[in-house]
């Protein structure tokens, strides 16, 4: 039996949609190429971004953050958060327009198989790992994790492999993309022959509904970033509850924190060496006061700009002698948990805006924001803004 009777046998046996069989016009490459430049566009947005705050939170970087201005981190997370939900829509159109490709027959000869065989792994590396990276991101930014392994480390892998079979996809099909994307999107010229009639909606139309759809989905959650947008967000995240009308994530309760915050015993450990000073709250309300406007940028993307006040961190580490250029360990209260301690590299610790904060909006800490002082300083995520601090360590 012929390689080619035994295909027609399989084909009878298993009644697999042939590419042919897919004859509406608007699954053209030049719809694929338009909504593809923008999902491009969006997933390069999303790495960079997303390597930034690797980067801001891995211990070892390979070079040094910039604390300044204030509010960078604020941008690139929420930068993250909105392109990737901006290519939720633009992914499911994509998919749509190159579905009959799926069932495109394999081409003959052992090379061009090999190469055909080739491609379509990359492209099954792309479209898998598209489609982790957005829903992982979208329901962690949603703060529902229903899924057991660690989302950082995976969303973090996943990126490079979606980052790489863009890249090679991109090689691959960049003769055609140049082609179609030089000529009109109504151009025919690159569909397949069996491709036939008018659509009930022209190609334009349908790229169109796909940014129309993108738009909306961001004006429906950037609200939890963009303070303008915050009453047309329906389904943004966090937009702006909590005491102080600043969102809170993990509440003092939740933390296991109130007995010990609001303890007349509670006092600040201030370490450098073998000098040590302590602090009740009332010797930090004696110290010297400053105030300053510095965001609160959550990873999952929502962020609330407060106004605070409270010691500067330097003022304190020069008590205890501290020279300049020291990264400071911080600890919490909290008995447990992710982020009851955090690390200042030296240009946070040092930044004049770097605050204990003990008070917000003009009233003292409420216990939710980290009462009866919390670490506030520029540039850094939400996550290493450590809340019910206790002590502080200069290394
Ligand atoms: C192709 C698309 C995407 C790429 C390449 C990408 C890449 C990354 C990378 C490299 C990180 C840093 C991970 C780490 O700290 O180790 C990150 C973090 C994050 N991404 Fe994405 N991402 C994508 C899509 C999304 C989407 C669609 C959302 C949500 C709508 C999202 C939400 C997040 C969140 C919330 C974090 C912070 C996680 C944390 O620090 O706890 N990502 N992303
Ligand atoms: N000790 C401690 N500090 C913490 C947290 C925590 O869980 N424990 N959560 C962090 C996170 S994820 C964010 S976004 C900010 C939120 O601060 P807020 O509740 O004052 O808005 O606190 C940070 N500080
Ligand atoms: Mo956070």
């Amino acid at each position: 039996m012929s390689i080619t009777e035994l295909r027609t046998r399989l084909e009878a046996l298993v009644p697999v949609p042939s590419e042919d069989q897919f004859t509406s016009r608007l699954r053209s490459p030049a719809v694929a190429a338009r909504i593809g430049l923008w999902l491009g566009i969006s997933f390069g947005i999303c790495f960079l971004t997303g390597l930034y705050s690797h980067e801001v939170q891995a211990h070892h970087t390979f070079f040094t953050l910039p604390s300044r201005p204030a509010s960078l981190y604020r941008w690139t997370q929420g930068l993250h958060v909105i392109s990737g939900t901006a290519a939720v829509p633009l992914l499911l159109v994509k998919l749509w327009a190159v579905f009959p490709k799926l069932f495109a027959r394999p081409p003959r000869g052992l090379v061009r198989l090999a190469g055909e065989a080739l491609e379509r792994g990359s492209i099954a590396v792309l479209v898998a790992s598209a489609i982790f990276q957005l829903a992982s991101g979208l329901c962690n930014s949603a703060q529902w994790y229903p899924w057991g392994f660690h989302f950082r480390a995976t969303h973090y892998a996943v990126a490079w492999l979606a980052i790489g079979a863009l890249l090679v996809h991109v090689a691959v099909k960049l003769p055609v993309i140049r082609d179609v994307l030089g000529s009109d999107i109504e151009d025919t010229r690159h569909d397949r022959a069996s491709m036939s009639g008018t659509p009930p909606l022209s190609r334009r139309g349908l790229v169109r509904t796909a940014f129309a759809a993108s738009g909306v989905a961001v004006l429906a959650t950037a609200g939890s970033t963009v303070p303008l947008l915050r009453k047309v967000s329906v389904l943004g995240v966090r937009s702006g509850s909590g005491p102080e009308g600043i969102p809170i994530n993990k509440s003092a309760r939740a933390a296991d924190v109130i007995a010990l915050a609001l303890s007349p015993s509670y006092r600040l450990t201030v370490q450098h060496g073998a000098t040590v000073r302590s602090f009740s709250r009332g010797d930090l309300e004696a110290l010297r006061q400053r105030t300053h406007d510095l965001p609160i940028a959550c990873v999952e993307g929502w962020s609330a700009s407060g106004t605070w006040s409270g010691v500067r961190l330097r003022d304190l580490l020069d008590l205890v002698g501290a020279p300049h250029g020291r990264a400071v360990r911080l600890e919490s209260l909290e008995p447990h948990g992710y982020y009851r301690v955090s690390e200042l590299p030296h240009q946070f610790a040092d930044d004049p805006l770097t605050l204990l904060a003990l008070g917000l909006h003009g009233e003292p800490l409420s216990i939710d924001h980290g009462y009866p002082c919390r670490l506030i300083a520029p540039g850094r995520p939400g996550v290493l803004q450590t809340k019910w601090v206790t002590k502080v360590e200069v290394l």
